[in-house]
């Protein structure tokens, strides 16, 4: 990467996109506005791709998702009011979810701020309980600090997102900026007198447990996880959302902790006498809507080892506490020579493959599960299964494999309509792999305007909806609370399969199970952006509940 010799000569706008070249920024994610044109200008011959959605909360859902997966900060810009309050959803996300992000927000002339003025938003208020950092780049010449400050605190500790709001006319000012450099996230190393502690407990444990999950991991890091768990015979799970950090096949594998978990799996991590949860935050849905662990003091042993100080000890007391990063924490574990005979990790994995193995019965002519082993069956292990938030998740949970880093980009914060926009993303990092976005009918159409992007981009995504007409999560919720009494819940649907004709996409329909296979082929035959749409029977609600079944559970209680 070159640095631009002639400082005097560019304006804010250039010095900006001059350090996004710099810190290796390969897309950004816009609705463009007014308020920031000379970016746009500037970013016109920078080699930096541009990807134009048809609303912010897409465009920030696909930087969230940029940033999830390259694991450097994802980039947004969209304009003032509007398309800020827009591009919230990505920002919330990227809180829950740790990632690195940066949004960058047209503001106001200055000589107007604070006069209410149009579109005028005050983002340190509105995005100061999401964002990590929320600032405004008032002086042409601080530009380059206070983007490298922006790149800097997103890749810090535990990750997260930054807002930067950009005064119009500030952008075409000239500069005097001088680039920063290229910067690393910093790896925090767990202490010898932690890893020594942490080697006393592995050797007093009987039934020891790790739970794995978090971001800033590599597929080195999650291979010496591996090389531990082998070498000290430990049962291995991942946390909500994070199943791709281990290798399903592997026989430490022990399954995911999500939601409608293996209750075996529940069961096992509570009779535990040692965790050690690497890089997971353990979130309410982790942690079984926080029943997994006694709180404050967890009944077994709990080694928590994460990047942010601020994180541990959070909610469980540990009875050790690793400031480290997991890169740094995994290459420590690599090192650790085993005291201890190594445990028979065969029952835990065995309770997973049971669980996950083979299909379920479903009410209706369309079988979930059987689809999710058919994809598990059929896609390339570095395919990628994008999805937002609903029971059809369940099914992937439970029955898909994911076989390489990364191949899950689903929310922790169970954000409806994230599948699309990152799915848009994945296939314009990756052009060359498979992309499927799985959604439900409700989540579908949140963010289902950005097939048009795909169509826009030739980005042949697959889109699955699986539409049981009715926000089914909602619906089974209200059966427990209010059996037969549905409100607010209905939907009445669109053709599906029409509309992606109508977006210059694939279409088809899908009534049967065995009719998913074909369609499925079709649709990656016709080298188009493509939907799929499943109807289901809504009666199975999840893969082991049907909704009359809860309605009648719920009428005798
Ligand atoms: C943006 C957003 N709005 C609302 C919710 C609450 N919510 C969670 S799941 C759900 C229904 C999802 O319905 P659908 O996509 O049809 O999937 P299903 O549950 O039927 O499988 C709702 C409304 C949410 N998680 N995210």
């Amino acid at each position: 990467m070159t640095i631009h010799a002639d400082v005097v000569t560019r304006t804010a706008a250039t010095v900006l996109v001059d350090q996004l070249r710099i810190q290796g920024t390969t897309h950004v994610f816009c609705v463009p506005g007014e308020s920031y044109l000379p970016v746009l200008d500037a970013l016109r011959d920078s080699g930096i791709k541009i990807i134009v959605c048809r609303n912010e909360g897409g465009a920030s859902m696909m930087a969230e998702a940029y940033g999830k997966q390259t694991g450097r900060p994802g980039i947004c810009f969209v304009t003032r009011g509007p398309g800020a309050t827009n591009a919230s959803g990505g920002i919330h996300i990227a809180q829950q979810d740790s990632t690195p992000m940066i949004l960058f927000v047209g503001q106001v002339e200055r000589e107007n701020r604070g006069r209410d003025a149009f579109q005028e938003m005050d983002y340190r208020a509105f995005f100061g309980g999401l964002a990590k950092w929320v600032a405004e780049v008032n002086e042409p010449d601080r530009m380059a600090e206070m983007v490298a400050h922006a790149f800097s605190t997103a890749l810090a500790g535990r990750q997260g997102p930054v807002v930067l709001s950009l005064p119009h006319d500030m952008l075409s000012l000239p500069s005097q900026s001088a680039d920063a450099p290229f910067i690393e996230a910093v790896e925090t190393a767990p202490g010898l007198v932690q890893m020594a502690a942490l080697e006393d407990l592995l050797a007093e444990s009987a039934r020891p447990m790790v739970i794995l999950g978090g971001g800033r991991w590599s597929e080195a890091a999650l291979g010496e996880i591996a090389q531990f768990a082998e070498n000290f015979g430990m049962p291995v799970c991942t946390s909500f959302r994070r199943a791709h950090h281990f290798h399903p096949s592997h026989s430490n594998y022990a399954g995911d902790l999500g939601l409608a978990a293996n209750p075996k799996l529940v069961a096992r991590v509570k009779a535990s006498d040692l965790v050690i949860a690497a890089g997971a935050r353990l979130s309410e849905l982790t942690s079984q809507g926080y029943t997994l662990f006694d709180i404050p003091n967890p009944q077994m042993k709990l080694v928590h080892a994460y990047p942010g100080a601020e994180e541990l000890g959070r909610v469980y007391r540990p009875h050790l506490a690793i400031h480290a990063s997991p890169k740094a924490f995994a290459r420590a574990l690599a090192g650790l020579k085993t005291r201890r005979a190594s445990a028979d990790v065969t029952p835990a994995h065995q309770e997973y493959l049971d669980w996950s193995e083979k299909p379920m019965p479903q009410p209706g002519d369309v079988n979930l599960s059987e689809i999710m082993i058919w994809l598990r069956e059929q896609l390339p292990d570095d395919a990628i299964i994008c999805n937002g938030a609903g029971n059809y998740s369940g099914w992937i949970h439970r029955f898909y494999r994911f076989r390489r880093f990364n191949t899950q980009m689903g929310t922790v914060c169970g954000f409806m309509g994230y599948g699309m926009p990152a799915a848009v993303a994945m296939k314009a990092l990756y052009p060359e792999r498979t992309v499927v976005a799985v959604n439900g009918d409700g989540d579908f159409l949140m963010n289902g305007q950005e097939l048009a992007t795909a169509a826009q981009y030739k980005l042949p995504i697959i889109a699955v909806v699986l539409d049981n007409s009715t926000l089914g999560t909602i619906r089974m919720h209200q059966e427990r609370e209010y059996p037969g009494r549905v409100s607010g819940t209905d939907l009445v649907n669109p053709d599906f399969a029409a509309m992606a004709r109508s977006f210059g996409g694939f279409g088809a329909s899908v009534e049967k199970t065995a009719d998913f296979a074909p369609a499925f082929e079709a649709a990656e035959a016709s080298g188009l952006a493509s939907v799929i749409h499943v109807k289901f029977d809504a009666e199975g609600i999840t893969p082991t509940a049907t909704l009359s079944g809860i309605r009648a559970k719920a009428l005798r209680t």
